[in-house]
């Protein structure tokens, strides 16, 4: 009847031996201040900037709570004063026919819309990589899928004229005080998408129905929907279309796909858009205890910029696959979708693996694509369960 239960180890995967995970609860940090309104017990503090979600705490209803989203920040979290006035927070918009400054007030006069989202931080899964990449060793729990309103960002462009000629990036500056002494553009959190992503992006001030706390990038945040978290831009303050990408470093030189060994450099791929993803829930995350006989194997599958079009799962390490169901309301193609498959798990040790396919055709792979920072884990190998019913 008891169990112990690991994230899938070298013995599943020879090819792609996983890295073992902490023990979730062991030496567990104290909530970092910005984020003390979280509910520790689902949460793994990593750092006073970074904490994720475990693994068995995701929940079935398709929406992540607010108490139990990722936090990830890249600087210091800014001082509380700037949520006295959020009515009054300005972003200036550049690169447009007739650039202007505009205060939240004034942004909800001009559109509003509601995106349901996958937001993941680029690293997330950065825990499996057996050449153990610098950076917050994410398991799975750098992800949550949230609702975000505010006004959609075309319409703002639309309002101050159009976009100016020529431009084909969307470039969004985070509002950070930067410490003084240091070149800005090595430390402030910058960053450029392709222009085609500004058809849904949002400038939001609404997350899960309330108004998007300091540590989630209120007053005002940049959503990005489809790409890593890292385009979502917190507390922005400069929304600019431009011909260039941004030179900043965190651009320029971070979040980039570097072979292994190697340094970020601006010739290498950008971390951007998100990758059909997958990974088991329930039952056994976090050393939960299993039964065995009947139970739902369950969990969460999205396709960055496509919805999901089907879950597989296995309880054998992928020899046999079965189609799971998908389970709950479908919020439109970047939410992710819960899925389902009922199963009978004999006393003994099994595999739990799932691999999504998104409605492009994309199927998530088996094996990671190898690089130096640990980004865009999607490895259905990698995100294995094992779970052992005595
Ligand atoms: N201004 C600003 N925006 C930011 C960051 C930051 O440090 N500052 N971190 C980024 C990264 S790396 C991620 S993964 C997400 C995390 O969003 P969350 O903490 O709301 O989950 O915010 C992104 N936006
Ligand atoms: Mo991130």
């Amino acid at each position: 009847m008891a169990a112990g239960v690991s994230a899938a180890g070298s013995a599943a995967f020879a090819a792609n031996p996983a890295t073992p995970v902490q023990t979730p609860g062991a030496g567990a940090k104290p909530l970092p201040t910005a984020v003390q309104w979280k509910d520790a017990s689902s949460l793994i503090v990593h750092s006073s900037t970074t904490v994720e979600l475990k693994r068995g705490s995701f929940g079935s209803s398709g929406i992540t709570p607010t108490d139990r989203l990722y936090l990830r920040n890249n600087l210091p979290t800014p001082d509380a004063s700037i949520m006295a006035e959020p009515e009054a927070w300005e972003v200036s918009v550049e690169g447009v026919r007739k650039p202007r400054t505009l205060d939240v007030r004034t942004l909800r006069t001009l559109g509003v819309e509601t995106v349901a989202m996958v937001m993941q931080c680029s690293g997330n899964g950065r825990a499996f990589f057996p050449s153990k990449p610098s950076g917050t060793p994410w398991q799975v729990g750098a992800a949550g899928c949230v609702l975000w309103s505010g006004v959609p960002v075309r319409a703002v462009v639309e309002a101050l004229g159009g976009l100016a000629d020529g431009v084909i990036f969307m470039t969004g500056t985070g509002g950070e005080k930067l410490p003084e002494g240091l070149d800005p553009k090595s430390i402030v959190v910058e960053r450029s998408v392709p222009i085609a992503a500004m058809g849904d992006a949002l400038l939001a001030w609404e997350l899960n129905g309330s108004p998007i706390p300091l540590a989630h990038g209120g007053p005002l945040r940049l959503i990005v929907p489809g790409y890593t978290g890292v385009n979502s831009i917190k507390y922005i303050r400069r929304l600019a279309f431009s011909t260039r990408e941004s030179d900043a470093h965190i651009m320029s030189h971070g979040y980039r796909i570097s072979p292994p060994g190697a340094k970020g450099d601006p010739t290498q791929p950008s971390v951007q858009e998100m990758s059909v993803k997958s990974w088991i829930t329930s039952p056994g995350a976090d050393a939960g205890q299993v039964r065995s006989g009947r139970t739902q194997i369950q969990g969460v599958a999205f396709g960055g910029l496509h919805a999901v079009s089907k879950v597989e799962v296995s309880t054998d390490g992928g020899e046999n696959w079965q189609v799971a169901r998908l389970v709950g309301p479908d919020l439109g193609k970047y939410a992710w979708r819960q899925f389902a498959l009922s199963a009978n798990l004999p006393t003994g040790t099994h595999t739990l693996v799932c691999r999504a396919t998104d409605q492009a055709g994309n199927v998530q792979p088996r094996e990671r694509m190898e690089n130096a920072g640990g980004y865009n884990n999607n490895s259905w190998a990698d995100h294995g369960l094992k779970v052992v019913i005595a």
